[in-house]
């Protein structure tokens, strides 16, 4: 292929994406917006998208001298008959925002006509040698449209001459992993064995180092929303073994495709605040629960009354964050640990991080890209959105002071391996239940807690969101981390002053990313406080002129 020049590549393609092209039609009547996790619609709507994506991905390879490109197809915590299709960026990160763009016109493009012609904008506006060979890798979780749109996606690849490889049914993040694996093989810092047996190798090895002569983990019973992740965590518990591990998996029926994230899941359990359908909680047991596609985790426990007790991401990120801070300290390296969060969080578990456990915290917008970036920007950076989204980054530069630290006591030594061992168990591409459980587990192991003293640490303020529906969402516009209200102009003044007529009370309003909405989150002293100013900035929002 190399030897044929643009020109020729040009025709070519041309040529051949008209012709598939025109076997993945455009549905007419819809506009498709490439969102804060991708596009994500019914299953049975997007065929002509996940084409499209096809074509973007060969591109974005051959922008990036033909490294590997991932395409994950998953709906995550969305019911069974939705789909959704995302690009995964060579270091097994989420797409570079300013390509988002191009997904969304590619999407839209009328005709097949259209699509040639912007496929061949794009190129010639980013300098893309059409001649570079392309590399893309995807995989998909259990749904049942899933089949059909990789087959539309493979058509979208040959037809723009890529080369892909087809790991079939994996979870968001393993899929990540196996980017990042590609892209670094031939590098000095290799991330791991691009497979899926790679994963397990390198998590369960991580698992088993940290956890060599530090007691018995506990007890874990995970849920995992009937999707892939149960049979992905029955394959990693066979690594880690039995005798080193307890793990019981419920909620493990991929067959049954209607089960997929129904009554159950860690977005149901979140919002819900409630155990899911098919597990029976152990009184002070650990218990967790995963999303569809395994990147999302909570953990929870039931006191002997049943009364529920949820663990969510910004407990994990209060766990990580004091776990990681002792152990610098243990270590005596010059080493900073941070906290990302994004406004979701509980205003509690923010004030104990900064006042209490005294580390940097900073907020970003919703959304994994957004608290992965500003995680990479210290030594060591703890990121969860609160609904269980996250993971713990370790820079390359700590990383090297962490190889190249000349330990002076045993303690010293132990901090310093238990640190690069955590580098190994928690994924440094994107959020990863499978993995945070291990991190949960492991932390829990060395402090000698059950769920019950984790979750001491403080106590979140009683909380409630609301979605509001609105003639136009993107009406809304927000400032601060989405924490403000700059357009509509003057209702941001009116929901300041509703906040201050509540204890600790905190509100704020954005749209959703992946909805057509509004959300409303209010958090104040009381439950019945939390409820009503939700429910008075709602209706605030619902009857502001527009
Ligand atoms: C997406 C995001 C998630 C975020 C959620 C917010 C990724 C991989 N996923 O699912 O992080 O919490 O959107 O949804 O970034 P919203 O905008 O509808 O509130
Ligand atoms: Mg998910």
């Amino acid at each position: 292929m190399s030897e044929q020049t643009s020109d020729q590549m040009t025709t070519q393609y041309s040529t051949q994406i008209k012709m598939f092209s025109a076997l993945h039609p455009r549905p007419k009547d819809r506009t498709f917006t490439y969102g804060t996790a991708g596009f994500r619609l019914l299953g049975s709507l997007l065929d002509s998208v996940v084409f499209r994506v096809g074509l973007l991905a060969g591109l974005r390879s051959r922008k990036l001298k033909s490294q590997t490109i991932g395409v994950m197809i998953t709906a995550s915590h969305n019911p069974p008959a939705d789909n959704g299709v995302k690009l995964v960026d060579p270091q097994g990160e989420m797409l570079e925002a300013s390509w988002e763009v191009y997904a969304t016109k590619f999407a839209n493009a009328v005709a097949e006509d259209e699509l040639v012609s912007e496929y061949f904008a794009v190129a010639k506006a980013l300098q893309i040698d059409l001649a570079t060979p392309a590399n893309v890798i995807f995989a998909r979780d259990t749904r049942e449209s899933g089949p059909a749109l990789v087959a539309a996606l493979k058509d979208g690849l040959s037809s723009s001459g890529v080369e892909y490889k087809d790991y079939g049914i994996l979870t968001t993040p393993q899929l990540h992993y196996i980017v990042k694996c590609i892209n670094t093989a031939n590098s000095s810092t290799p991330y791991g064995t691009p497979s899926e047996i790679g994963y397990y190798e390198k998590l369960s090895a991580a698992f088993k180092t940290i956890l060599a002569g530090k007691g018995k983990p506990p007890v874990v019973t995970v849920d995992a929303a009937n999707g892939v992740g149960g049979p992905k965590l029955d394959e990693l518990a066979k690594y880690i073994g039995a005798e080193v591990l307890d793990v019981t998996v419920v909620n493990d029926d991929t067959a049954t495709v209607e089960k997929l994230n129904h009554q159950c899941g860690a977005d149901f359990v979140k919002t819900q605040q409630q155990q899911p359908l098919g597990l029976e909680p152990k009184p002070w047991a650990l218990h967790a629960s995963l999303d569809g596609d395994a990147d999302r985790i909570v953990f929870y426990y039931v006191d002997e009354l049943n009364k529920f007790f949820l663990l969510d991401g910004d407990k994990i990120a209060s766990l990580a964050a004091v776990f990681i801070r002792d152990l610098i300290k243990v270590s005596a390296l010059d080493l900073e640990v941070g906290v990302v969060q994004t406004a979701y969080a509980n205003g509690s578990s923010s004030a104990y991080l900064k006042d209490t456990v005294k580390v940097p915290v900073k907020v970003t917008s919703t959304g994994v890209k957004h608290l992965h970036h500003a995680a990479q920007l210290f030594d060591i950076g703890v990121y969860f959105e609160a609904n269980g989204h996250g993971t713990v980054l370790f820079s390359p530069s700590a990383i090297k002071t962490l190889e190249t630290a000349e330990a002076q006591s045993p303690a010293q030594k132990d901090a310093i391996t238990t640190l690069l061992s955590l580098a190994d168990l928690i994924n440094q591409t994107v959020g990863d239940a499978l993995s945070d459980l291990l991190m949960v587990i492991t932390i829990l192991t060395y402090m000698r807690w059950g769920p019950q003293e984790w979750n001491r640490a403080y106590t979140d303020f009683p909380n409630r969101l609301v979605r509001v529906v609105v003639p136009d969402r993107y009406v809304f516009k927000t400032t601060n981390a989405e924490r403000v209200l700059v357009e509509p102009v003057g209702l941001q003044a009116e929901i300041d002053a509703l906040v201050k007529k509540y204890n600790c009370g905190r509100s704020f309003v954005r749209p959703s990313g992946t909805e057509d909405a509004i959300r409303v989150y209010s958090e104040a002293a009381s439950r019945l406080e939390a409820d009503e100013l939700a429910k008075k900035v709602a209706d605030l929002v619902q009857a502001w002129p527009l």
